[in-house]
This record gives structure tokens, sequence and C-alpha cells, in this order.
């Protein structure tokens, strides 16, 4: 797979591809990433990408065609590959991220991440060149380098290879539409707090259902969205009545 960014600061995406799943990805050949800046895409002797907004009001956009040369650049780049790469504006207005549509984008042989800054885009380039836009969520970022990072992110520990087998596991037992259980690990007993006696009894199918129940009682009590959403079997539905979110669990028992 192939990512393209275009953006003002390219140093951004090191900090994330330069480290972990994502650099261990790198390092096995699963993904390919070049970052391009519209500055590289300017005649001017100052390299000038932004410019005050037509109407008036605060702030600076971005000019369309430095970030149309860039585009052209890589579309060039890539059709050496027979590659068409798909493109991403990220942007408050665009739908927000979610799983289902992280698993859609792994498809894509390439994506292209336009990054806007300032107050934004000229809307001209992005009705020209822009295929979808993404947004992290209802809050007020800086940019788009950090949205199309979690995205690149996302995608990535998802291709084939990405994950160890420890990683892989883990991965599949939350990627069930629930919220995560709590984990423990040694000591057995921190701060006057034990560790729920269940784990320790070596009873796996009964540690498998204390999971089981404590996601559903914390979905239902965090995220009831969540549980609407993908519904309960019969057994689920018995398991939550039975450690409703009400309810707090039995509080761990203290060292004198
Ligand atoms: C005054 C109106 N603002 C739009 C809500 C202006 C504005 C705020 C933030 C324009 C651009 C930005 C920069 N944000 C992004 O580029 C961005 C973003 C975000 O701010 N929140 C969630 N997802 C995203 S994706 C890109």
């Amino acid at each position: 797979m192939r990512f393209d960014a275009v953006t003002l600061f390219p140093e951004i995406f090191d900090a994330v591809l330069d480290y972990g799943i994502t650099r261990r990805a790198l390092d096995r050949g699963l993904y390919r990433f070049k970052s391009w800046t519209p500055r590289d895409f300017t005649d001017d002797p100052h390299r000038t990408v932004d410019d005050r907004p037509y109407g008036g009001g605060p702030g600076m956009l971005m000019q369309a065609e430095p970030l149309d040369r860039a585009l052209n650049a890589i579309q060039q780049d890539l059709a050496s590959e027979s590659l068409m790469p798909w493109v991403v504006h990220f942007s408050p207005r665009g739908r927000p991220l979610t799983h289902q549509r992280v698993m859609e984008l792994k498809e894509k042989s390439a994506l292209v991440l336009l990054c806007g800054r300032y107050e934004g885009i000229d809307e001209r380039v992005l009705q020209r060149r822009v295929d979808e836009e993404i947004s992290l969520g209802d809050f007020v970022l800086s940019g788009g380098e950090l949205p199309a990072l979690a995205l690149m992110d996302a995608l990535i520990r998802q291709l084939p290879g990405a994950l160890n087998d420890a990683d892989s596991a883990a991965e599949d037992s939350f990627a069930n539409g629930l919220l995560d259980c709590p984990h423990y690990t040694r000591p057995e007993v921190w701060q006057g707090m034990a560790v729920p006696e269940i784990l320790k009894s070596g009873n796996h199918a009964a540690i498998a259902q204390w999971r089981l129940q404590q996601s559903l009682t914390i979905t239902a009590d965090h995220r009831p969205d969540l549980l609407a959403q993908r519904g309960l079997s019969k057994q689920e539905q018995d398991l939550l009545a039975a450690h409703p979110p009400g309810a707090p669990q039995k509080k761990a028992v203290r060292d004198p």
C-alpha cells in the first residue's frame, strides 16, 4: 500500500512512522510513504502558499495552485506504477472516521492524504481533486496532519503481517463491537487492591465469560450507543441483566 501526504509540515509524519508497529510495518515493506509540500510547487521567491479569504473574515487560506501542482506530481509519480490514488481531504466537515471506514480504505492501493492548515483550502481545488472528506471528531485541531496520521496508524495495523501473534490475538478479542474488559498484571495486590479471583482460577471458560460480562457492562455504561448498534445475543442479554451498569462490582478486598 502506498501513502502520499500533502502537507506544509512533513516532519510531523516522522513522529508516528518512526516508531512502534507503524515503523515495523514500514521495515517489513507493507507500505510506502512519501510527503509532498506545496511550497515546492510555488513560483515566487517567497514560496507563498496562503492568501486572504475573499469576502473577508479572519485568518488565511491555502491557495489552490500549489496544491493542484503537488497533486499532479503525485499522480505522475504513481502513474509510473499504474496506481490511481484515492484522495482524502481531512476536514472538520468530513464524515467522522470509524473502524468500518478504516477497513474499507485498507483495500485501496494508494491513498493521498491532503492536510489543510490555517482556516482551510480554496474550495475549488477540493471540488476538482478530492474524493472523500474525513474528520477525526467534533473538536478543533490546528490542521489535518494528526487526523491523517490517525488514519494511517489505524489502517497500517490492519495490513496483513503488521501485527505479531500476541498483538493479533488481543485485537481479535475486542474487534467485536464491545469496549475492552479490565486487565491486570503483577503484583497480585497493589495498594490494597486485589486482582479479581477468577483471573487466577485457571478456569478458562469462566474467565472468558467474566471478560465478556465486564465488556458488556462497561459498554452499556460508557457507550450505550455501541450496544444499540451492535445488538446482543440471548446469552449476552442474560449476562448483562445479571450485572447491570448501575450495580458496582464487589469492592476489592483491602489488605489490613
Ligand atoms: C471557524 C470554523 N472552523 C471550522 C470548524 C475553522 C477551522 C478549524 C480547524 C478550520 C480548520 C481547522 C483545522 N482542522 C483540520 O484541518 C481538521 C480537523 C479538526 O479540526 N477536527 C477534527 N477533524 C479534523 S480533520 C482536519
